[in-house]
């Protein structure tokens, strides 16, 4: 098939997801056109059969704000056009749904037949679309998608909870490579980031509010006075100033180490004891999914779509949203117990790569393409 998938570049799982897709989708023999306004991330390799399709912003001076959802449509019907698309994947309803469908009523226009799917990855529902003014934006794009999946079951149940009430939604979970996401442990790293008696906590976003950094800091200001232990948090965004400011207000600056944006996003995982998450929601939680896979327990709090990635004792211990003591209980239980967390993480790697496996999902996403293409073609 020869597909075009739209998706947001920076760090993020949507555009992480998306790309891993573009990837995986490649290496089946499938020709992928990525089109965004960036090259996303998780694209610093050269990969055949993925082709990068820039989106070129007009910065005319009568726009005070540009119109980038219709520069999106631009590309994908010149893409479509140009290279013969059969379908189209847009990764976050707003504004790539709507740009989706503009480009397949225009093609329509001229007799072509481009067939969309949308792939809701979370906030794009549970905080975007739910915008009193967005809603109705939303529920239109959802309704007019030749298909729409999401990444898990409680995405599904608030999209139809708020948005189609009969509209129907394929669960289609995030993956991983297990070839690529796995133990590599790396001495060196260890040994810069913590001492030989410490053990490592590490956490991985972009630093966005709904993530809860501060629940991360505070329960770690506590926790670290009865396990000896450092704080690793990966990535980079709007709260990480804040973040350092408040580790410097609690007095624990010196443990916990910001690296930033990490290409070697496996070795870090590799070298620590636990992933800790505390997000206020999440719909799936891929940079859980990926400790996982790197043989990490996860603790967590109970939102959203969490229990569907994270097994409850079985892969890591989960409490409830904001209750900022238990998950430091959560978290101690685990680093003070090897023999519990040496379980857990064989668990955690074997659920990954048997359930959230790259063979397994990416299938299903194909399934779906051949499915809205057939469809189209009648
Ligand atoms: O919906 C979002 O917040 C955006 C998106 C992103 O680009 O970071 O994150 C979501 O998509 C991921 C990939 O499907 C999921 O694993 C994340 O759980 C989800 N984030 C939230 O629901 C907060």
């Amino acid at each position: 098939m020869n597909i075009g998938i739209v998706c947001y570049p920076t760090y993020g799982g949507s555009g992480i997801a998306a790309t891993e897709l573009g990837k995986n989708l490649a290496r089946r023999g499938h020709r992928v056109h990525l089109i965004s306004y960036a090259q996303p991330i998780r694209m610093f390799e050269m990969c055949e059969n993925v082709i990068f399709h820039k989106v070129e912003v007009n910065a005319y001076p009568l726009f005070r704000y540009p119109p980038y959802s219709l520069e999106i449509t631009a590309t994908i019907v010149d893409v479509a056009r140009e290279e013969g698309l059969d379908v189209v994947h847009a990764h976050y309803a707003i504004p790539h749904g709507m740009s989706a469908l503009n480009a397949r009523m225009i093609l329509e226009n001229d007799g072509l037949r481009l067939p969309f799917v949308i792939t809701l990855h979370g906030t794009d529902i549970t905080i975007v679309g739910m915008e009193p003014a967005m809603s109705r934006v939303t529920r239109y794009i959802l309704q007019q998608a030749d298909a729409v999946s999401s990444v898990s079951e409680y995405l599904r149940e608030e999209t139809n909870k708020y948005f189609c009430m009969n509209c129907a939604i394929d669960v289609i979970p995030n993956f991983i490579d297990p070839e690529v996401f796995h133990p590599q442990h790396n001495s060196s790293l260890r040994q810069r980031l913590a001492k030989e008696d410490e053990k490592i906590l590490v956490h991985a976003s972009n630093f966005r509010p709904v993530k809860n950094i501060p629940h991360i800091i505070e329960m770690f200001a506590n926790l670290h006075q009865q396990v000896p232990a450092r704080l690793v948090l990966i990535g980079d965004g709007p709260e990480r100033s804040a973040a350092e400011h408040l580790c410097k207000t609690l007095g624990i600056r010196d443990h916990v180490v910001f690296p930033g944006m990490r290409s070697n996003i496996v070795e870090f995982l590799s070298v620590a004891d636990l992933y800790i998450m505390a997000s206020q929601t999440e719909s799936f939680g891929l940079s859980a999914l990926e400790a996982m896979a790197c043989g990490l327990p996860v603790v967590a709090y109970r939102v959203g779509g969490v229990p569907e990635v994270v097994a409850e004792g079985v892969t890591g211990l989960l409490v409830s949203k904001d209750d900022i003591a238990e998950l430091g209980r959560a978290a101690a239980r685990l680093l003070q117990d090897d023999e519990l967390r040496a379980s857990y993480s064989v668990a955690a790697r074997q659920r990954a790569s048997k359930v959230f496996s790259h063979e397994r999902v990416v299938s299903q996403y194909e399934r779906l393409y051949r499915r809205v293409i057939d469809q189209s073609s009648f």
